[in-house]
């Protein structure tokens, strides 16, 4: 897939980009497959987080994590020529793995509150970061699709402290944008661009895959970022925060 200069123009300018069909229905029936063989799997070398659901009473896997070399599907993927051409184009820089996601949003869970990705501390890692987004399922408003501040004006800077929710008071003139998918599409934005994403409202799962991917010299950065990560926050069975029912 050959992406315009009108594409490459609006990633510059707004920090983020919408590709539509980026993935076969094939390889999208693939990846969802490997998904659920993820989710099933009782692996501890992959690192599973569970958050509580709205009602507070039920802990519900909501990410896994670092499965890079436990998964063919996703490697493959991962470190495809498709996705290296597409960096590329956006950025003219080579860029590598800085981490690996799936953001599972099952039915009646909560929102993901608004923050720069650079907030989680990634500064130190790198200066530049472009996440790729990969929608397994539609997305809509109702079920929690990613929310994008497309002004244009925050995409360069860290606005809010670290590991603190932003509030859109610290941007400049933001604009949120819903960024409905269709299972297929991607969404690429960069460290800075805030993002957001509502509660999900539907009885069924959004599942999302984020790969993120950084400039760097040092091959080593994925790992030590994962170390430092499963130090701070180890892969949990049980959300221990108070219950916190339509708090947020
Ligand atoms: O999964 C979502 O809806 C948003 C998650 C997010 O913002 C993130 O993982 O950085």
């Amino acid at each position: 897939m050959k992406i315009s200069n009108s594409e490459i123009k609006h990633f510059k300018k707004y920090g983020f980009l919408k590709l539509r069909n980026f993935y076969s229905n094939k390889e999208i029936s693939s990846f969802k497959n490997e998904v659920n063989v993820l989710k099933e799997s009782k692996s501890k070398k992959i690192a599973k987080y569970y958050q509580l659901d709205l009602s507070g009473n039920k802990n519900d896997l909501h990410r896994i994590e670092y499965f890079y070399s436990f998964s063919k599907v996703l490697k493959d993927l991962i470190d495809s020529k498709k996705v290296a051409k597409l960096l590329f184009s956006l950025t003219k820089k080579k860029y590598i793995l800085f981490k690996e996601k799936i953001n599972i949003k099952p039915a009646n869970s909560r929102e993901d509150r608004l923050h720069q990705d650079v907030q989680g501390d990634w500064l130190k890692y790198s200066k530049n970061f472009i996440t790729l987004t990969i929608s397994l399922v539609k997305t809509y408003n109702k079920n929690g699709n990613l929310i994008i501040d497309v002004s244009g004006l925050n995409k360069d800077q860290i606005r809010g402290k670290m590991f603190e929710v932003l509030n859109s008071k610290q941007l400049k003139k933001p604009k949120f944008k819903n960024q409905p998918t269709q299972p297929g599409d991607i969404l690429l934005f960069n460290g800075f661009t805030p993002h957001k994403s509502t509660k999900n409202l539907t009885n069924k799962s959004r599942d999302q895959i984020y790969i993120t991917y950084c400039e760097s010299k040092n091959k080593n950065t994925r790992k030590i970022y994962f170390r430092e990560k499963f130090s701070n926050s180890p892969p949990n069975l049980k959300d221990n925060r108070k219950k916190f029912a339509n708090k947020n």
